[in-house]
């Protein structure tokens, strides 16, 4: 990898903290930054791609919510079997989308992305049979969290997907800090130091509000999904399939 795209936006000691935006620093570094961040990152999206292969439906759209740099879109349109499909990827970062935009379209796929720059809690979503939220729900306000299921559940087909990946909290507070202890661990042997873990947590406080399982189980049923089941979980990281 060259050293430009390595994540050491925290590696500094920071004098005026401030809370954790994506802004162009964290855009330039983001794919590494998520690697050596997220337990299992590249196995979830593996499966997204699966998961599109299997669910699919033709004549629907496909939603990337909360898109990044893609990557779950990506998967999406790689694992795509079903046609006239839409894949349509959000994000209301527009140094994310802005890299997005820049990404060569792969010509030979069924459908092609369509990148918007807009707050996910205002965009339309309809015809749906696959919706991803990979790890962004945990940075919309929680107060807002159950109108945002809502107008999912409401933008989906029978029989679409959600695939809800998030950093949890356990009800347990001695097991949650042990979790924690953990997935610090993860990041130091992935060759963060002391100071970056510490530094980014604080620059997370108040922005990534993670939830139990429990309660993302909870809204999704209340939601009005039939089912809701975690498909996978690596220490404080999962993803739940919830099915309409
Ligand atoms: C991946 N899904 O690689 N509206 C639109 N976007 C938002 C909002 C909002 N209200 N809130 C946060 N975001 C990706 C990784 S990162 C996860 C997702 C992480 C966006 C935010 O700008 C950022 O790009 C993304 O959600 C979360 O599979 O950094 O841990």
């Amino acid at each position: 990898m060259n050293n430009s795209n390595k994540d050491r936006v925290f590696a500094e000691a920071i004098k005026k903290p401030q809370d954790f935006v994506f802004d162009e620093k964290v855009a330039a570094v983001f794919p590494d930054m998520l690697l050596r961040s997220i337990p299992g990152y590249p196995a979830i999206i593996g499966m997204i791609e699966t998961l599109t292969a299997q669910f699919a439906q033709n004549g629907s759209r496909l939603y990337d919510l909360g898109c990044s740099l893609g990557a779950s879109a990506q998967a999406m349109q790689r694992g795509l079997k079903a046609d006239k499909c839409r894949i349509i990827a959000i994000d209301n970062s527009p140094a994310m989308i802005g890299k997005c935009c820049q990404q060569p379209q792969n010509a030979a796929a069924p459908a092609k992305i369509e990148y918007l720059c807009e707050d996910i809690l205002s965009s339309k979503i309809s015809d749906a049979s696959i919706v991803v939220m990979n790890f962004t729900l945990q940075f919309v306000e929680p107060g807002r969290r159950c109108e945002m299921l809502d107008r999912i559940y409401n933008g989906m087909r029978p029989g679409g997907i959600l695939i809800l990946s998030e950093k949890v909290r356990f009800a347990d507070p001695a097991v949650n800090e042990l979790l924690i202890e953990v997935y610090h661990a993860f990041k130091k042997a992935n060759g963060y130091s002391e100071l970056e873990i510490s530094q980014k947590r604080a620059a997370l406080e108040k922005v990534l509000i993670p939830e139990s399982i429990r309660d993302h189980r909870d809204r999704l049923i209340r939601a009005g999904f039939k089912s809701a089941d975690v498909w996978f979980q690596c220490f404080n990281f999962m993803s739940m399939l919830a099915i309409k």
